[in-house]
């Protein structure tokens, strides 16, 4: 545990590394308290470096028992070790060895980061800096190393061993009841890629041939019995693997394709060569057992995960300041997989949501950074929304600017140019400037500057002219006047009073894109018959807040005419946000037209298209209204102003939706598929099942609870109980006891019941989750059970969270100082809740902020919890 300050890494302090690390041997010997790693490094001065300069290996919490240098230990002036690190002062100004062997206890590896056990499973987490707390290393992403790892253990508590790479060799150790496995991997890579597992697990595995001819094994390792529930992830590798051939030339390139789920797991997964290790939240499915929205959710993290061969490892970061360069390309990658798996829009909808919810909020707030940092003081504080998800939306805007073929074109060449190498943005970016002679500097900015920019935007209609004027202006929070402008890509079309007009072309605008790259522009459209409706940033083509003169009218002619289904979305999302604001301000907050408008998109498009529908029908979160007024924020005003809006679309649709809920059952007997045709039908009945138990409560009841009773699957089952948890009783208390007893010994299902009893809106759900801290199935050791009662709490749960008496802010604190102790990671992100604290109203700003400084205050704080803690009071 650190006092001091931390110290800050800055981007314009980078430097090559003095010394290169061709070669790592490893042999690990497993044991639960006493496991022996010996690391041998063959290591040369870089051509680059320093010449002469002392030998600085990283190390984290390690024990050194041997050393030795070409084979002869060192005199002891020679080096320094400690816990932190090992210095060689005057290393050998030519190729040598050194071996080291450390000792290291991974049973009391409560950070889960390096060697830990997980239910008795080895296995390991490196990225970003975990390799170091294994053996002393140059620990940085720019050394990359040719591993070979001999891993030792006992048979019976782990006959499974696995590393990176192509199984080598394995075997008994004669009259030991100890076995052997040797694993090579021949692709250079760096340390945070490292992985190893050994434990006793299941297995299923099929075979992929590459469009390089190459036979590949896929396996996923899961706890024993639960072969079955593997299944679903199984698939999705092998269609992410022929995705990423068909869809970006990229084959895989080893003989065995990994993929372990552990149940201690600090985040989703990782990308570890060969051996992608997984949060099993993310790996077992079964129709008993799963939502539709977990099998999604697999179906994603798998591929990303599977993309980062190539965009993370195959070409990987030069330095930390670069991890956009592997998240957000990699979510880009994954998010184009969703959409070609599923409905297009649907995705992009669920994307865009996800954007909105947590990272226009973050670049809101004190938290706030570029998608490339310039300094931090805590890496893993940096696998942020705005790194991944903003990032992931440059990537798109920059295929938006040079069209597909340019862009598929630009990937290639950054594959072919960087393979093998530890890269920046700028390679990236040079890959496109390089296939289309473009100059993309001033698209760069946007890798720099935080805050989400506001584009407004009005138009003018000339009737006697016949022409079509709009006028735009962009500006960035916090930005100066000199700031330069951003290039920003407007996709855009004009919809009439009966439908679309012809698509927007001229000099202007190409392929439907108008490049606004200037602080203010102008465009206009020639021979417009009769004053149309803009529709604007389709498809939501850059990151930004839209400010429009549109009135309520005209997006409802959008939500009925656009031919871009995003915007027809957005266009209701809009008009539901205005009703919402307008009552939290005290305006009129008329619904008339938004019920009638949605009652007729019901008629026309709910059957034809139940999962985008399901979309439309859900309204702005509270989390995106707060986000929306941006100051002095009421949670309560909020919620009830979303409340009433549910109540009357349930009261003046009643009839539809029900109408619907019977159209979309299933018939008796109906096998179960997560496709996404049958997951939209369910995601509209509970969407309707919502807005119906908000108008009548007895309805809502009765409805549920049938619902419950009849459900072959978590996602009915599940969304039945959350329309109950909204509607206090006895009818909750008691399915909310028949829940957890049915799944009594089901962690995962276990998660959701915690975390509906978190997200319950009444004043004593403080009381409900400090009761469930106490519940036998409940575990601070456990990521996934704090995340899903605490973590739920803070960010799903607004209105309880921000209780202006500060209760809930206390809980959260609670909980993230009892936690720093054994596991920083997870308690600074569980931290991170507190970032809006700035916009609140005054009295609860006080009370989080008074917070914020008591847990700031606290002696003995991990850099995790107090780099946080610095920069959410700061700024
Ligand atoms: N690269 C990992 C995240 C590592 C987080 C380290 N604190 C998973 C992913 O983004 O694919
Ligand atoms: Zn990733």
């Amino acid at each position: 545990m650190r006092t001091e300050t931390p110290p800050i890494v800055r981007l314009e302090d980078y430097r090559p590394s003095d010394h290169l690390i061709d070669r790592v041997d490893l042999d690990v010997r497993l044991d639960p308290r006493d496991t022996r790693v010996s690391a041998t490094l063959s290591l040369r001065p870089n051509p680059v470096g320093r010449a002469g300069a002392p030998l600085v290996l990283d190390g984290d919490d390690l024990v050194l028992l041997a050393l030795d240098l070409d084979g002869q230990a060192p005199p002891p002036d020679a080096y320094r070790a400690d816990a932190s690190g090992l210095t060689l002062h005057a290393p050998p100004q030519r190729p040598f060895t050194l071996r080291i062997e450390t000792r290291l206890d991974p049973t009391a590896n409560t950070k889960l980061m390096g060697l830990y056990r997980s239910g008795g499973v080895y296995c390991t987490q490196c990225e970003a800096d975990g390799f170091r707390r294994i053996t002393y290393f140059l620990d940085r992403p720019d050394v990359l190393s040719v591993y070979t790892t001999r891993i030792e253990a006992e048979r019976e508590a782990a006959p499974i061993l696995l590393g990176n790479g192509n199984p080598v060799e394995a075997g008994e150790i004669p009259g030991t009841g100890r076995h052997f496995a040797v694993w090579h991997d021949p692709l250079p890579k760096p340390a945070y890629l490292f992985a190893l597992v050994g434990g006793r697990l299941d297995r299923v595995a099929k075979r992929f041939t590459t469009m390089e001819d190459r036979a590949v094994e896929i396996a996923v390792y899961v706890e024993p019995g639960k072969a079955e529930r593997a299944a679903y992830a199984l698939d999705a590798v092998e269609r992410s693997m022929a995705w990423d051939e068909t869809a970006f030339g990229r084959a895989y390139d080893l003989d065995v394709f990994n993929v372990v789920a552990v149940s201690d797991f600090n985040m989703g997964a990782m990308e570890n060569k060969g051996l992608n290790i997984f949060n099993d939240k993310y790996v077992l499915a079964s129709p008993e057992t799963a939502t539709d929205a977990d099998y999604a959710a697999i179906e994603a993290i798998i591929a990303h995960e599977y993309f980062h061969n190539w965009s993370g490892n195959r070409v990987t970061c030069r330095d930390w300041f670069q991890l956009c360069l592997k998240e957000g390309l990699t979510v880009f990658r994954d998010q184009e997989f969703s959409s070609d798996m599923r409905s297009r829009a649907v995705h992009r909808i669920a994307e865009v949501r996800t954007l909105r919810a947590r990272q226009f909020p973050e670049d809101a707030g004190p938290l706030a950074h570029p998608v490339r940092p310039r300094q931090y003081a805590e890496i893993n504080n940096f696998y942020t929304a705005t790194v991944y998800e903003k990032g992931a939306e440059i990537v798109r805007m920059l295929r938006t600017l040079i069209g597909e073929a340019s862009f598929r074109e630009g990937m290639d060449r950054y594959f072919a140019d960087n393979d093998g190498t530890a890269a920046t943005v700028e390679d990236f970016l040079k890959a496109f400037e390089t296939v289309t002679g473009r100059d993309l500097s001033r698209f760069a900015e946007w890798y720099e500057r935080p805050g989400t920019p506001r584009v407004a935007v009005s138009g003018r209609y000339d009737a006697g002219a016949r022409t079509y004027r709009l006028d735009f202006r962009q500006t960035r929070p916090g930005a100066g006047a000199d700031a330069p402008p951003l290039v920003i890509p407007v996709r855009l079309g004009l919809i009439g009073p009966d439908g679309p007009l012809a698509e927007a072309t001229g000099d202007a605008v190409e392929n439907g894109v108008f490049v606004l790259d200037g602080a203010e522009a102008s465009l206009t459209f020639a021979d417009v018959a009769a004053e149309p409706v803009p529709s604007l940033f389709r498809d939501f083509s850059a990151p930004v807040r839209v400010e429009s003169d549109l009135d309520d009218a005209a997006r409802l002619t959008l939500l009925r005419h656009d031919t871009d289904d995003f915007n027809r979305w957005e266009a209701a999302q809009r008009v539901a946000m205005r009703i919402m604001t307008a009552q939290v301000r005290g305006q009129d907050a008329d619904a008339v037209a938004f019920v009638g408008a949605l009652g007729a998109f019901l008629d026309a498009h709910a059957l034809r298209n139940p999962a985008f529908a399901a979309q439309v029908l859900a309204l702005p979160s509270e989390g995106d209204i707060a986000d929306e007024i941006g100051t002095n924020i009421d949670p309560d005003a909020i919620f009830q102003a979303r409340r009433d809006l549910r109540r009357r679309l349930g009261a003046d649709l009643r009839a539809r939706l029900t109408a619907l809920r019977e159209a979309l059952s299933e018939p008796a007997g109906a096998s179960f598929s997560p496709d996404a045709a049958p997951a939209g039908r369910r995601a509209l009945r509970n969407a309707a099942l919502d807005l119906i138990a908000a108008a009548d409560a007895q309805a809502g009841i009765d409805l549920a609870r049938a619902q419950i009773a009849a459900a072959t699957n978590m996602t009915d089952r599940l969304a039945g109980l959350a329309t109950l948890a909204l509607l206090p009783g006895e009818a909750r208390e008691a399915a909310l006891a028949a829940f957890v007893e049915r799944y009594a010994d089901e962690p995962l299902v276990l998660d959701k019941w915690f975390g509906l009893q978190a997200m319950i809106p009444e004043a004593d759900t403080v009381a409900r989750i400090r009761r469930l801290q106490g519940h036998p199935a409940f575990a601070m050791t456990n990521p996934n059970r704090v995340r899903a009662l605490v973590g739920s709490f803070s960010l799903a749960n607004p209105t309880q969270f921000n209780r202006p008496d500060g209760a809930g802010y206390d809980l959260v604190a609670e909980t993230v100082l009892a936690l720093d102790g054994t596991n920083p990671q997870v308690a600074a992100r569980l931290m991170t809740a507190f970032g809006s604290w700035r916009r609140l109203e005054s009295g609860r700003r006080e009370a989080a902020e008074k917070v914020l400084r008591r847990i700031a205050a606290t002696p003995g704080l991990s850099r995790d919890v107090a780099d946080i803690g610095a920069r959410s009071l700061g700024g």
